[in-house]
């Protein structure tokens, strides 16, 4: 689990809020992941929203309350979090009385396990995401952004020195230069395929992944699933479990609201999606599905 410790943090002024704040953009993944979280289990928590499209995540007054300068934070009482699936269990087990019980009756070990690997795919995602939703445009920042994000905010997580920063100028780096090669593309769609070709079994003899009950692994694995889908992830062919547990889950008001998308958005995935067929370059066929 990673642990901010107080030296990490320089945005001194959130060590002093009271309650439960959640530092979150409305369109971002793992924010969706949060907010459905909260919304099965009732909760109540305050809103700021980080403009991440208008590079807020990158200021001296985000970088100051996480050094990674990524969304989510969940701020408690002022005791900061950070990591969206470390971030669930700490809430799980605080609010382990309000709604219903979201930790696996299997153990919390295999559920940490999981959402590791769900974690480790976050980048896989990413790419994806741009490569489907907005092709032939290389995802990139503004000029100067990298820089200020390399040189601003403690760069500590734990009190030691952090690399995910690293990992994330070396991302936005590549894509700035390369684009999103359909071998990128590929790498990335296969890992997920051999994903829910493991999930797809969990659910041979159960509702859920982990079992007869929802649990968080399910709230990680819903939003990936929705973005996937929209990037044309042939999920219904190739994971019929899945499709199924999906929609299941789409019926719930906790869980749509937080997926619709702008209908703007939604015409220009579909644009995105008729210009890929034309071109032979949907996902499934740069992938090989
Ligand atoms: N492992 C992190 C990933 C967080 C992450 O990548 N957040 C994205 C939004 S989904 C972000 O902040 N992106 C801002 C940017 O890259 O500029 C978590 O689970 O919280």
């Amino acid at each position: 689990m990673v642990q901010l410790i107080d030296s990490d943090i320089q945005t001194r002024e959130v060590l002093g809020w009271k309650g439960l704040h959640l530092l979150h953009h409305p369109a971002a993944a793992c924010s969706k992941k949060l907010r459905i979280f909260l919304n099965v289990k009732g909760i109540e928590w305050e809103s700021h929203i980080v403009d991440i499209k208008a590079g807020a995540n990158y200021d001296e007054w985000f970088l100051g309350i996480n050094p990674r300068g990524l969304i989510p934070v969940l701020v408690d009482d002022g005791t900061v979090q950070i990591e969206s699936n470390d971030i669930l269990l700490y809430l799980e087990n605080k609010f382990s009385d309000s709604g219903p019980s979201l930790l696996s009756t299997g153990g919390v070990s295999e559920m940490e396990k999981l959402l590791a690997h769900e974690n480790d795919l976050h980048m896989d995602l990413r790419t994806l995401v741009f490569r489907f939703y907005f092709p032939g445009k290389s995802p990139s920042k503004p000029e100067g952004a990298l820089e200020k994000y390399r040189d601003t905010g403690s760069g500590t997580v734990g009190g030691v020195e952090d690399k995910e920063k690293d990992v994330q100028i070396n991302f936005w780096e590549t894509v700035k230069n390369d684009g999103i090669p359909d071998e990128t593309a590929r790498k990335s769609a296969l890992k997920f395929r051999a994903a829910f070709d493991e999930l797809e079994m969990r659910l041979e003899n159960n509702s859920y992944l982990l079992g007869t009950d929802l649990s968080i692994l399910d709230i990680a694995w819903f939003i990936y699933t929705d973005r996937l889908i929209l990037a044309g992830y042939p999920i219904a062919r190739l994971h019929p479990r899945i499709d199924r547990w999906f929609s299941k889950l789409a019926t719930h008001p906790d869980f749509s609201k937080e997926v619709v998308m702008p209908e703007e958005m939604m015409d220009m995935i579909a644009a995105a999606r008729d210009e890929q067929e034309k071109a032979g370059k949907t996902l499934s066929l740069v992938a090989g599905f």
